[in-house]
């Protein structure tokens, strides 16, 4: 695994963060070493959708960067015909991700599509996952796009959504941020990679709180929400319809 040292030069001028083919190239190490609990909600998520994935449906992975959450759900589901479609607007990301899949499952049941989440008409799904993606969409556009998924569910379905999160209790929030710095701090990162990230981030990442997760899932239609992981402030939710 390639290491991810893309921040660790100072700079006058960041820009802003993009998934270019430098990203892609350390993503699993920049992913594993930045989120706490990644590793977790990758394989966890696999257990979950078993419960949800269907006979002849399909299985949406928005924003699915180098497939990880298709394969584990492919890992716990692979006895059930299922059409993955994996999308990712970033064409570094997605042709990584297509020599990964192509490895270890059959061609016939993924289709890679480059474009924006929002572009893709969901139909005939039993699971849509959205594993850290909608916090890259302008916050205006996030309860339409929970409204398409949901229209595109069938009853029963699930949507798995995991996000950063951020706390509208000020010392909480600190906290939260103060627990995630340490972990990379422990992971290798120095604190010039930490501040430089963050600043990469600031434009394009914006997290919101779990109550708005919660209202906004609701707002689209979906039934029930629970929150099955949270390691500081990184959580995993299931809204099911
Ligand atoms: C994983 N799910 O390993 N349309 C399509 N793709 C998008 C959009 C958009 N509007 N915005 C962002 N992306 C993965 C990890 S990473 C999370 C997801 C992170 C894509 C972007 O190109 C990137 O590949 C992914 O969403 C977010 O389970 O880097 O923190």
């Amino acid at each position: 695994m390639k290491q991810d040292n893309l921040f660790s030069i100072a700079s006058n001028d960041i820009a802003d963060f993009s998934f270019d083919a430098n990203v892609a190239d350390v993503f699993p190490d920049m992913l594993r070493r930045s989120i706490p609990g990644y590793d977790n909600i990758i394989s966890l998520l696999g257990i979950l959708s078993h419960d949800y994935a269907k006979n002849k449906t399909r299985v949406y992975d928005l924003g699915c960067s180098l497939g990880a959450a298709t394969l584990s759900i492919h890992r716990h589901t692979s006895d059930l015909s299922l059409r993955h479609i994996c999308v990712d607007n970033s064409k570094p990301m997605i042709k990584r991700c297509r020599s990964k899949l192509q490895r270890h499952m059959p061609a016939a049941s993924v289709e890679l599509i480059c474009d924006d989440i929002q572009n893709i008409k969901i139909e005939n799904a039993s699971v849509v996952v959205l594993n850290f993606t909608l916090q890259f969409l302008p916050q205006t556009m996030r309860l339409q796009l929970l409204k398409t998924i949901y229209h595109g569910l069938n009853k029963g379905g699930a949507l798995i959504l995991s996000e950063k999160l951020i706390f509208s209790d000020q010392a909480t929030h600190q906290q939260f941020i103060d627990w995630h710095h340490q972990f990379k701090r422990a992971n290798g990162y120095s604190d010039l990679e930490i501040s430089q990230k963050r600043l990469a981030l600031e434009n394009v990442m914006i997290p919101d709180t779990l109550e708005q997760h919660r209202k906004r899932l609701a707002k689209a239609g979906f039934s029930q929400t629970w929150q099955w992981f949270q390691a500081f402030n990184f959580s995993s939710l299931i809204a099911l319809k």
